[in-house]
């Protein structure tokens, strides 16, 4: 085993503490005008400025620093196409027959159902796989740690980085995503996770009328 290499913290930054206040909350409104969004324009996007996004997620820290995920962006429409009908069939046995009262009650404020046009409308969908392993060059498999958390931990900083660019999305789980690593020809160590859909909104989107928690119900101070 090599021995650990460390270089110094030379990227930190200490806010003053008025400044520090100021840029929490500024950054918690930034964050609250997020929106998970259902209808989307078909206005392309910079790649960069996905490219950009990507690369923030791919900063996000992970299990052992093994950086479990792959992001396969979909813009091909043909892809787009075969994403949506494969997605659509299993939404319309989840709504018919998979879902229990209780879990279609609770997406009832949602307005959902198995119709996802946004799948070919969006410009982009980005699939984020977990790959529970990983494979060496000369095939030799290691244990990737706390993947799912990682993963998890990456694809929410995906989302944010989205949004301050000036972009919606929207994190679609069509159950069971198996078609995804499929359509996509990715290897067996790596599990779609979420589709992450993204785009500028239509100019008429709507949102549900639904909100967010407060603090005191989030968190509990000891
Ligand atoms: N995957 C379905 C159902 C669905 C499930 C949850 I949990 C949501 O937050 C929203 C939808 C769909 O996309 O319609």
């Amino acid at each position: 085993m090599p021995d650990p290499k460390f270089v110094p913290l030379s990227d930190y930054r200490e806010y003053p503490v008025e400044e520090m206040k100021r840029r929490a909350a500024e950054f918690r409104v930034e964050l609250s005008r997020r929106r998970s969004v259902r209808q989307f324009s078909d206005r392309p996007v910079p790649p960069e400025v996905i490219e950009e996004c990507l690369l923030a997620a791919g900063s996000a820290p992970s299990g052992a620093n093994m950086q479990p995920w792959h992001f396969v962006v979909v813009s091909d429409p043909e892809v787009k196409r075969r994403i949506r009908e494969a997605a659509e069939g299993e939404e319309e046995k989840f709504y018919r027959e998979r879902a229990p009262q209780e879990w279609l009650d609770a997406l009832a404020p949602l307005g959902t159902d198995e119709h996802k046009p946004f799948l070919e409308t969006a410009p982009h969908l980005i699939v984020i796989f977990a790959q529970s392993y990983g494979v060496t060059p000369g095939g030799k498999k290691f244990k990737h740690y706390y993947a799912t958390e990682s993963v998890g931990i990456a694809t929410g900083m995906l989302v944010a980085a989205v949004h301050n660019a000036g972009l919606a999305s929207l994190t679609h789980t069509p159950s069971p995503m198996g078609f995804l690593g499929e359509i996509l020809g990715r290897p067996a160590h790596e599990r779609p996770f979420l589709m992450l859909v993204v785009g500028y909104p239509a100019e008429d989107a709507v949102v549900p009328d639904i909100g967010r928690k407060g603090l005191d119900e989030i968190a509990t101070f000891v």
